[in-house]
């Protein structure tokens, strides 16, 4: 029976005895070991009783065995909920009782603190370590390494991604089975995929870019990755001169810039490396070209829309633009007030149409009608301008977000934390330039009249709710916040009084 996504990515390789992840010691999983392993864990999630379209959500270190949790999903006709590792017990009972997963699977050593959680939603609890031990592994030993894939038709879910808001509170964002495989198609040819490449992939597995671009992109083409359980400068460039393509965030390309090891013979055997998630500085480009003789491919996407542009393969790639829009994607720009597309060369909103715009965040359909137009173009946040030779930059954000290190981080999340601290009148969250990651967290604090701010209690209590990666990296105490005439805070001032926090 008919899974479009199965079959496109997985069902393709079934009899593939090749090499599909190289994994640390020299060790090689064939395609076929790996979708043996696929189905034996979509024939437990089927006796667990999993029915298509219910969901399991996944907070795993990245391994062979969270990837393959992937396929099983795809291949049961279940929706795949995979979660950021940083996050926080109290951040995964939020994504757990929002999407109503049946089972969520996790890591033995946080079985204490997932247990309550599961047990509040009336989820099953499993666990899968980074070594491919745990529950869920050794119940599934005892199926068989074939499974009749569930059939299903290409506007079925295949995944819900969640992001976070300009009001604090995440949403699901709804991915269909053709939204990924249509994305993942385009970019296979775009970026001249084939089965001869070696991908480098050294990006968590939670996210669209190590996920759906990557991972698809390789699973499509029947080419083979480099698997990684994270970005280590010195696997990276250990294991370079055996690839032919990488993906990463432009922190990435700033480390690797920063390490004398990084030579232009080093990066002799690829073919492509490709930029994204976060702006990559125009310098960052003209400096790996100096060091390398490549030109980063930067391209532009999204959680909700995967991707939606990308500099060419042939022809000029130019830095500080995200290239054109992907076959199959529109992109206008447009007056965000009003709606109406501004003439070209105007800097707007950028609104994106097509096979890759999700499905609406799931129970929100107020959110979702606030960002998807009944006409299918889906209101990005971001603020972009066309030149006149049709290149795409991105000029700004309409939303209040920042990008850190490639991990979004909505500091209205952050701002209502603090906003409950002890002694705390009211807060600012804002971004502010720092070398490494690109942006990171100032926290701005003030105090009520008379009262003294105990930061390090403040930091002991937001480390308990937040994710490493949001905490503000620096707390700083001000008598009160700068406001306009209409008494709205103006982060805007706040960025430039921080500016140099980080440099
Ligand atoms: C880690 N830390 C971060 C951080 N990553 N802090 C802020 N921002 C980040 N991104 C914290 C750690 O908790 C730790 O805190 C300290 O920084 C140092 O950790 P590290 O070990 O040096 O960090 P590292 O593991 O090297 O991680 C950095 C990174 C990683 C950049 C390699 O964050 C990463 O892989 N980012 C990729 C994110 C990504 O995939 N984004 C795609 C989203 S999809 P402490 O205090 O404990 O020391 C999307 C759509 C699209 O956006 O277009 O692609
Ligand atoms: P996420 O919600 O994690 O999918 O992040 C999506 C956001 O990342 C976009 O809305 C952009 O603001 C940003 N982004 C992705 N790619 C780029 C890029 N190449 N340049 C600038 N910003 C980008």
């Amino acid at each position: 029976m008919a899974n479009p996504l199965y079959d496109a990515l997985f069902g393709q390789h079934l009899e593939n005895d090749g090499a599909f992840l190289h994994l640390a010691g020299d060790k090689t999983l064939s395609y076929k070991a790996f979708l043996g392993l696929a189905a034996q864990y979509a024939g437990l999630l089927g006796d667990i009783g999993l029915k298509p379209g219910d969901r399991v959500a996944v907070q795993v270190a990245k391994s062979p065995q969270a990837l393959a949790v992937y396929a099983a999903c795809v291949q049961a006709g279940v929706i795949f909920l995979p979660l950021n590792t940083a996050y926080t017990a109290d951040e995964v009972a939020y994504f757990v009782k929002d999407s109503g997963a049946r089972i969520v699977i996790g890591d033995d050593g946080k079985h204490a603190e997932l247990q309550p959680i599961a047990a509040a939603c009336n989820a099953r609890l499993e666990t899968l370590n980074a070594d491919g031990s745990g529950s869920f592994s050794r119940k599934s030993a005892a199926f068989p390494t074939t499974f009749e894939t569930v059939a299903r038709d290409p506007g079925d879910l295949a995944a819900f991604l969640y992001t976070s808001g300009t009001t604090g509170r995440s949403k699901g964002a709804m991915l269909s089975q053709d939204n990924l495989l249509s994305n993942a198609r385009v970019l296979e040819k775009e970026w001249r995929f084939t089965a001869s490449d070696v991908l480098l992939h050294a990006l968590p597995i939670f996210h669209t870019h190590g996920l759906f671009v990557a991972t698809n992109v390789t699973l499509l083409s029947g080419s083979q990755m480099i698997f990684l359980p994270k970005f280590d400068l010195d696997a990276v460039i250990a294991n370079l001169p055996r690839a032919t393509t990488m993906m990463g965030v432009p922190t990435f390309y700033t480390r690797l810039l920063g390490d004398a090891r990084f030579t232009q013979s080093l990066a002799a055997h690829m073919r492509l490396f490709v930029s994204g998630s976060a702006p990559l500085l125009a310098e960052t480009h003209v400096q790996f070209e100096d060091r390398t003789g490549h030109r980063i491919l930067e391209r532009y996407g999204m959680t909700e829309t995967n991707m939606n542009t990308s500099n060419p393969y042939e022809g000029e790639r130019r830095a500080g633009t995200v290239g054109f829009p992907l076959p199959g994607v529109e992109l206008k720009i447009t007056d965000s007030a009003t709606g109406a597309t501004l003439p070209q060369g105007e800097i707007g909103e950028i609104e994106v149409r097509g096979a890759n715009v999700f499905q609406g965040y799931w129970q929100m359909p107020e959110k979702t009608a606030e960002e998807l137009r009944p006409d299918g173009f889906f209101i990005t946040g971001d603020l972009g301008q066309i030149d006149a030779d049709g290149y795409v930059s991105i000029v700004g954000r309409n939303k209040d977000l920042i990008i850190s290190g490639g991990y979004n981080i909505y500091p209205k999340e952050i701002e209502l934390l603090l906003d409950e601290q002890d002694g705390v009148l009211e807060s600012a969250v804002v971004g502010v330039p720092h070398p490494d990651f690109g942006e990171s967290v100032i926290g701005v604090l003030v105090p009520h009249p008379d009262q003294q701010l105990d930061l390090d209690h403040i930091k002991e209590c937001v480390g308990r709710s937040l994710a490493r990666f949001k905490q503000p990296q620096k707390l700083v105490v001000l008598p009160e916040l700068p406001r306009n005439t209409m008494g709205k805070v103006q982060k805007k001032a706040l960025r430039e009084e921080f500016a140099s926090a980080f440099s």
